[in-house]
């Protein structure tokens, strides 16, 4: 049983993570989204709000599962029991990163390895950073984020301006 954790911080899930996780799911026979609980990265969305919105936009997908985690990746790893890292790689700019990562994770547990899934064309330019943006100008999201997300941020946005 091949099972991996796709983490990150998912503040929201776009069009680019949804990507990541149906084409990791198809090479698993689980797939884990660990969502990070970590208040110190002041994220828009709770971590309630961030795992019920990628329950929802990923209910199609029989294999996948979302949890909340907090600490180090790799004790979630080692509790969820999986050998497998998953991380999208978009541009340059994500490896140093990303690099980094995978080896400190490795250097702390050897057992678990990384996969990068190199992004899709179509959302290759596309984070939650740009994303949150356009939307706190009032920007058309549609393009960018599941339909179950685009009420939602615009939504928090609002209650932001006020
Ligand atoms: N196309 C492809 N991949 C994408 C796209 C896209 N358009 N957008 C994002 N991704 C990838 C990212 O490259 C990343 O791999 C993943 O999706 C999640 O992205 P984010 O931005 O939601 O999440 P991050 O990068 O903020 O997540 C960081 C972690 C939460 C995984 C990290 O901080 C962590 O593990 N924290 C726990 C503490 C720990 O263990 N620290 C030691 C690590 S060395």
């Amino acid at each position: 049983m091949l099972r991996a954790i796709y983490p990150g911080s998912f503040d929201p899930v776009t069009n680019g993570h949804l990507d990541v996780i149906r084409r990791s799911s198809k090479m698993v026979d689980e797939l884990i989204v660990g969502v990070l609980n970590n208040n110190a990265k002041m994220p828009l969305f709770s971590v309630e709000e961030r795992v019920r919105m990628l329950k929802e936009v990923t209910k199609d997908i029989p294999n996948v599962r979302i949890y909340p985690f907090d600490g180090l990746l790799i004790d979630f790893a080692a509790k969820m029991e999986a050998g497998v890292v998953i991380r999208g790689l978009r541009a340059i700019t994500d490896f140093e990163y990303e690099l980094q990562m995978s080896q400190t994770n490795h250097k702390l547990n050897p057992d678990v390895e990384t996969i990068f899934l190199t992004t899709s064309i179509e959302y290759s330019y596309l984070s939650s950073t740009t994303v949150k943006e356009i939307a706190s100008y009032g920007g058309d999201i549609t393009q960018f984020v599941p339909e179950a997300v685009v009420g939602k941020l615009e939504q928090k946005m609002k209650e932001k301006r006020r």
